[in-house]
């Protein structure tokens, strides 16, 4: 079994003791170990096999759990699970996939109302028959309508960036592993940091295309052979998800990268721009067009001018190379052409993380766990920003416990600052909420003495559009609220955006001074990228945090990077990217 099948195990586990109203503590133990193998790139095998480790080394995985990996190690199936799976209908699963449906709500819905399919629940809301169920009603039962064409939806099955990023990783480290290939890169949507992945896509440079396919379909993740053909071929591997192998010899290595990254609107028009040039351009070169030579002809007759590189194809065409996260087919070429690419933010440039959460409220760790897990990660200043009184659900801070934290925080900047330069300061932040009924959870006297306000709405988000843009656009006035948290709401897959004005959002923040946040956390990544953009061209500057709910959660930086990078912003859009003195100058003008 692979690391991504004995993750989905874990997980199915976790949501059939939930559906079942198990233990709280053994739920989260099942979650919380899929988590950790599904982000692990070397494969439970090999740790198994080291003499030198043990299972239980791994973070969240005890005894009792090592043993259950091993079993699934060598016999591919978990008792416990058969035995659940008998225990718990099979419609529960489907039902699960709805948006806003967990384990309990899809309970509830099965014992009352004896839901069997999608379809079933979905004429169950038809009818009027959800909104009478105990604890649904009918603004329940219109979102679950909403939801289950979401869930319907084709494009909501697409992996996460992130998601493909671990197995794309993983996936070029084994075929670099290949002695026959030379070079080995990962395309398509991947490389040009799309939010979600329909599928992988590989080229390799290779003499010897046969044994580069053989490595490929030896790759442990290798869940089975699509198609095979001369020198391409398509797997299916982790989570589904399909690979698409190209081989190619050296000189035609970088026109292959580049036709293979995309997107397809940046190469419709990259190709009539060489048509206008007497050239051809494809996946294996840019070729001179000789007489009776044909366009169409992939393997054309014509003088190769380019392929070698990616730098080669472009420069073929009259263009710089273009970042592949601009390749959406925009006006990147003509920006190019006209020597106006921007020099797009790195996640080197960021200095500072302004939102995580410590064990105070809804995170995992300590607040001296979470700071020196940014100093490892050479941040030199963070924002811990705890929830406020309004999200009880995670405990959230009022006043007195608020109050005590910053202490905990001024004691322990002064202890960093005590053997001369610190090596990060720590800001005394706060994430107030945005309440239903207009305001904010704290007031203003406690937030006056803060380093940092985000203000975010967790609650009434089926409001009507004015109700929430007045509410966002309220707290954007407020004169503590530096800025506004996960902008939109949504949740990738899972949760639409909730209905605001983004515009008179953006408007109000150019006004005031308030920065907008590009939440990185995966499932996130709000603002998205043209959103981003909007705000940008608004003279709006972003701030792109992790939100972090765990140490472990400061490491998804780089998905917010990628965002901002496809927003096409710059190092000095992104407030994050400031020294902490440049960064209080920026905000003194607020007001
Ligand atoms: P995805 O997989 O849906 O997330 O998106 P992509 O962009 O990775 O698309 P995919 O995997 O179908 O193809 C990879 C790249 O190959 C695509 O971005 C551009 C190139 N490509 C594929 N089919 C065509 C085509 O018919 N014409 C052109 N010009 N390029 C193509
Ligand atoms: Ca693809
Ligand atoms: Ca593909
Ligand atoms: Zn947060």
């Amino acid at each position: 079994m692979t690391n991504a099948e004995i993750a989905a195990t874990f997980d199915h586990v976790a949501d059939l003791l939930e559906y079942q109203g198990s233990n709280v503590f053994r739920v989260r133990a099942y979650r919380n170990a899929s988590r950790t193998i599904g982000s692990m790139v070397e494969s439970l095998q090999t740790v198994r096999r080291d003499p030198d480790r043990a299972l239980t080394d791994l973070e969240g995985i005890g005894a009792d759990l090592a043993a259950k990996i091993e079993t699934l190690l060598d016999t591919g199936r978990l008792p416990l699970l058969t035995d659940l799976e008998k225990q718990v209908p099979k419609v529960v699963f489907d039902l699960m996939r709805v948006p806003g449906l967990g384990p309990k709500k899809v309970k509830v819905l099965v014992d009352a109302l004896g839901i069997d399919s999608l379809d079933a629940l979905e004429r169950a809301c038809r009818d009027g028959r959800v909104q009478d169920v105990k604890g649904f009603g009918p603004k329940t039962q219109a979102m679950i309508l909403e939801n289950i064409a979401f869930a319907k939806n084709p494009e909501h099955t697409r992996l996460l960036w992130s998601e493909a990023d671990g197995i794309a990783t993983e996936l070029v480290a084994w075929m670099r592993r290949c002695p026959d290939a030379r070079q080995v890169e990962a395309a398509g949507s991947w490389r040009r940091g799309r939010e979600t992945i329909g599928d992988l896509d590989l080229v390799v440079d290779s003499d010897a295309p046969a044994a580069v396919m053989d490595h490929l379909e030896r790759w442990p993740e290798c869940a089975g052979v699509l198609l095979r053909g001369d020198t391409k071929t398509s797997i299916r591997g982790p989570k589904d998800v399909q690979i698409d192998l190209r081989v190619v010899e050296t000189a035609s290595f970088g026109a292959a990268l580049q036709y293979f990254t995309g997107s397809k609107e940046h190469n419709v028009r990259l190709r009539s721009r060489a048509r206008e040039r007497g050239l051809t351009i494809n996946e294996y070169g840019v070729h001179r067009l000789e007489a009776g030579a044909s366009v169409d002809d992939p393997r054309t007759k014509g003088r190769r001018v380019a392929g070698r590189t990616e730098e080669e194809v472009y420069e073929a065409v009259g263009l710089p190379w273009i970042p592949p996260e601009l390749r959406e087919g925009g006006n990147e070429i003509d920006r190019a052409e006209r020597g106006e690419l921007p020099v797009l933010v790195e996640i080197t440039d960021i200095r500072g993380d302004l939102h995580m959460h410590t064990n105070a409220t809804d995170g995992e760790d300590t607040l001296a766990e979470m700071v020196r897990a940014a100093v490892a990660r050479g941040l030199s200043y963070i924002a811990i920003t705890d929830h406020g009184q309004r999200v009880t659900m995670a405990h959230g801070l009022d006043r007195k416990r608020l109050l005590k934290q910053w202490d905990e925080i001024d004691r322990l900047n002064e202890s960093l600052a005590a053997d001369g330069s610190p090596p990060i300061v720590v800001l005394k932040g706060i994430e107030v909420d945005m309440l239903e009924k207009g305001g904010l959870d704290l007031p203003d006297d406690v937030l006056a003495r803060a380093d940092w306000v985000v203000a975010s709405l967790h609650y009434g988000q089926n409001q009507p559009r004015e109700r929430i843009t007045a509410r966002i656009v309220e707290a954007i006035e407020n004169p503590f609220v530096r800025v506004i948290g996960h902008p939109t709401g949504r949740l990738i897959n899972r949760r639409p955006p909730y209905d605001v004005d983004i515009e008179a959002v953006i408007e109000a923040a150019a006004h005031t001074g308030t920065f907008l946040e590009i939440n990185a956390n995966p499932w996130r990544l709000d603002l998205d990228d043209k959103h981003a953009a909007a705000a940008k061209k608004a003279g709006v500057k972003l701030v792109i945090s992790t939100d972090a709910h765990s140490t472990r959660g400061l490491d998804v930086m780089r998905c917010g990077v990628l965002q901002a990078r496809r927003a096409g912003l710059e190092k000095h859009d992104v407030a994050n990217t400031r020294t902490l003195a440049d960064l209080e100058t920026l905000m003194a003008k607020k007001g």
